[in-house]
């Protein structure tokens, strides 16, 4: 039983944005949902604060490449960063269990039907690690361009992935995501050569939702750009810990 979110009766069941947004009460519901989201993302935000643990939430389409993205991170970089990674899925522990099997601590939160991650799954989700002995958090939320948009987590950034399979075009037609994105990293370059991705386009629209979102290039098979990923997770790292209070 949960004091701080008084949990522990049902797990979560909600309505968003599935129903019709013209129902008053739904848009009602659908408010009162997101401050108390609000509440509970601001509670994490502090713990994590606290202990200086810079925090990232990782949203994309299913396959886009999160957790290839987070084995090779944490390949590279868990001898240098104390991380530890949740894993927001429906079903399965399948990508826990590839997190798990580089070392590194990690917790699964399984949503059942739910389609994203909210504050109050992160906050008990934190529970499950010694926060003032890690450097980094990383959030895998459910695979899913839409629902996870709006619910902030406590997390210093939210980081889009898209993957040059899904077309050039997905800043435009899930703008929310790319708006409430810091930084978007476009993966899977290696296959540039056999598809017709027209990646200047792709950032082009990317600019237009969101003028200031950063963007990097990468391939999580190849490598290739990866490392300008890590030297900007490990400086926003740094800069976190020295701002510990
Ligand atoms: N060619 C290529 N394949 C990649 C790359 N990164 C990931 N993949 C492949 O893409 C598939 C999906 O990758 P995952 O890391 O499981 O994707 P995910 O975003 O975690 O997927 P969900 O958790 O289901 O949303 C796997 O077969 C990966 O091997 C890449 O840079 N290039
Ligand atoms: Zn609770
Ligand atoms: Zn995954
Ligand atoms: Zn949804």
């Amino acid at each position: 039983m949960c004091i701080d979110c008084g949990c522990g009766s049902s797990p979560h069941s909600h309505s968003h944005e599935h129903q019709h947004e013209t129902d008053s009460r739904t848009i009602r519901i659908g408010e009162d949902l997101l401050a108390k989201n609000n509440r509970l993302a601001d509670s994490n935000r502090q713990r994590l604060a606290q202990q200086g643990v810079f925090t990232l939430n990782l949203v994309s389409s299913p396959g886009s490449g999160k957790t290839t993205l987070l084995e090779r991170t944490l390949q590279q970089l868990k001898s240098e960063l104390r991380f530890a990674v949740l894993e927001g899925d429906q079903q399965t522990s399948n990508d826990a269990d590839r997190i798990a099997a580089t070392g590194v601590p990690v917790h699964q939160i399984n949503t059942g039907t739910g389609c994203h991650l909210d504050a109050h799954m992160v906050g008990h989700g934190l529970d499950h690690f010694h926060l003032n002995q890690l450097d980094i958090l990383m959030i895998e939320n459910v695979g899913n361009l839409v629902c996870p948009a709006p619910f902030d987590l406590g997390e210093d950034h939210k980081v889009v992935v898209l993957s040059v399979t899904e077309g050039e075009d997905k800043p435009l037609k899930y703008p929310h995501m790319f708006r409430a994105a810091t930084l978007m990293l476009i993966n899977k370059t290696d296959l540039l050569p056999y598809l017709p991705f027209d990646l200047q386009r792709c950032l082009s629209y990317a600019r237009q939702i969101n003028p200031d979102m950063r963007i990097i290039e990468l391939s999580c098979l190849t490598g290739e750009g990866l490392d300008e990923w890590f030297a900007w997770l490990t400086q926003q790292a740094n800069q976190k810990r020295l701002k510990a209070t």
